[in-house]
């Protein structure tokens, strides 16, 4: 079944609920970057993003570097931004919330 793509309206509204995502240029993904004290630290947190995401049935595309962690959210099978994607950015933001 086809997942609806977030209007502009949808998308700000979520931008405004959520801490620190931004729009990519495209305006088909929202992306954040967390920073950690080290490698083991963001690799816990990533374990964690990964284990929600699973859940979900919902994916990141994600880099790391060292102790940096990018994460870009789109729904595939939108072409673009959907309502899976401000929830699953929600919950890592509350996965980010509980460590800091
Ligand atoms: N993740 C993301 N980011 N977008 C999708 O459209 C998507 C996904 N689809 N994870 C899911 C898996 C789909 O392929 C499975 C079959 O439910």
């Amino acid at each position: 079944m086809p997942i609806p793509r977030l209007t502009d309206a949808e998308t700000a509204a979520a931008l405004a609920s959520l801490s620190g995502w931004t729009l990519r240029a495209d305006g088909l993904a929202i992306t954040r970057r967390f920073k950690f004290a080290d490698f083991v630290a963001a690799f816990g947190f990533m374990t964690r993003v990964a284990l929600e995401a699973e859940k979900a049935d919902h994916h990141p595309e994600w880099s790391n570097v060292y102790n940096r962690v990018e994460i870009t959210l789109t729904t595939h099978d939108a072409g673009g931004l959907s309502k899976r994607d401000v929830a699953l950015a929600g919950r890592i933001d509350g996965l980010m919330d509980a460590l800091t």
